[in-house]
């Protein structure tokens, strides 16, 4: 396993010479991987971790197709509260400097489990949700898609009905046990095993198989770098660790890169 070898806490720190300085220079293909910590400084909670959804609610009773089936009214209340949260937030520094850096590299791909559509509202194309998306309901029976904003004004209490089949409407979102959306997953998987430089940014690292992209990264020798205010289980694989807020050390990673031209 790779150690990590450069460490930084302020993101000024980071060196100009060296040979990780020298593959960071020479990227062409980059990928950033998001999780819920990148849209902490946009209001928006995280799940796991001090003050995270899941210190107040249990994922089984809430994040799952067992849960919709038991009590739907729960979970489709608990997911209107969550789309009302995303409807007030707004991207931070760090979706706005991710966005800004599909004119620095030949091809960067943004692959997010995020299901905040954040990444898009600063501006990235092409991004890859692989966890779906709240801003969309779909039918349980015939996945019909209906804007969740719609379906949460026609009932913020119980599942609206599908108008095509009468289905209970859902939140257009991954739950545990569930796939991930068709070929999402894979052409995750591909840029990561072709990309130079990728970004691990805000993700505690615990989730398959989104988790295992750092590790195609890292396998395929891509330069590793892990933006986290916490050490995460694949923290090793990093090359280089930047430990601190997102919206702070994003923008700094991007004036580090800036400088080496
Ligand atoms: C900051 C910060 C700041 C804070 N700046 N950083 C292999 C091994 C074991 C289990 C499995 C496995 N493969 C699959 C599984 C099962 C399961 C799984 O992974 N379980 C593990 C938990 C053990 N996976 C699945 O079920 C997946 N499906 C699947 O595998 O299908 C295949 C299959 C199906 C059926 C039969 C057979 C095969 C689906 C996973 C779906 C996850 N869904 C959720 C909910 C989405 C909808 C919603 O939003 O409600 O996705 S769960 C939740 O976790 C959400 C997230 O996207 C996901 C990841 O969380 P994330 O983003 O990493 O957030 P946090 O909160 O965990 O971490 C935040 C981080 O930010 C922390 O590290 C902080 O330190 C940091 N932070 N502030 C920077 N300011
Ligand atoms: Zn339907």
């Amino acid at each position: 396993m790779r150690q990590a070898r450069i460490e930084s806490s302020t993101g000024l720190d980071l060196p100009t010479t060296g040979s990780m300085v020298e593959r960071a220079r020479a990227a062409r293909r980059a990928v950033v991987f998001s999780g819920a910590g990148l849209s902490k400084e946009s209001g928006l909670d995280t799940f796991r971790g001090p003050g995270g959804l899941w210190e107040r609610m249990r994922p089984e009773d809430l994040a799952t197709p067992q849960a919709f089936a038991r009590d739907p009214e729960t979970v489709w209340r608990w997911y209107a509260w969550r789309w009302q949260q995303v409807a007030g937030a707004t991207p931070n520094p760090a979706h706005r400097e991710i966005a800004r850096w599909e004119g620095r590299f030949e091809s960067l791909q943004v692959v997010t489990q995020n299901v905040d559509g954040l990444h898009l509202a600063a501006g990235s194309t092409g991004v890859l949700e692989l966890h779906g998306t709240i801003a969309f309901a779909r039918c349980s029976v015939c996945s019909r898609r209906e804007p969740m904003g719609e379906a949460v004004a026609r009932s913020a209490q119980e599942p609206p009905r599908c108008p095509a089949c009468s289905g209970c409407l859902r939140p257009d979102v991954v739950w545990f046990g569930e796939q991930l959306p068709e070929g999402v997953f894979e052409a995750a998987a591909e840029a990561s095993s072709a990309a130079h430089l990728f970004l691990t940014v805000g993700t505690s690292a615990t989730v398959y198989p989104a988790a295992g992209l750092i590790e195609i990264a890292a396998r395929s020798g891509a330069l590793v770098i892990e933006v986290n205010v916490e050490p995460t289980p694949l923290s090793d694989l990093a090359d280089v660790r930047m430990a601190g807020p997102a919206a702070e050390m994003v923008p700094a990673l991007g004036r580090w890169l800036d400088r080496l031209g």
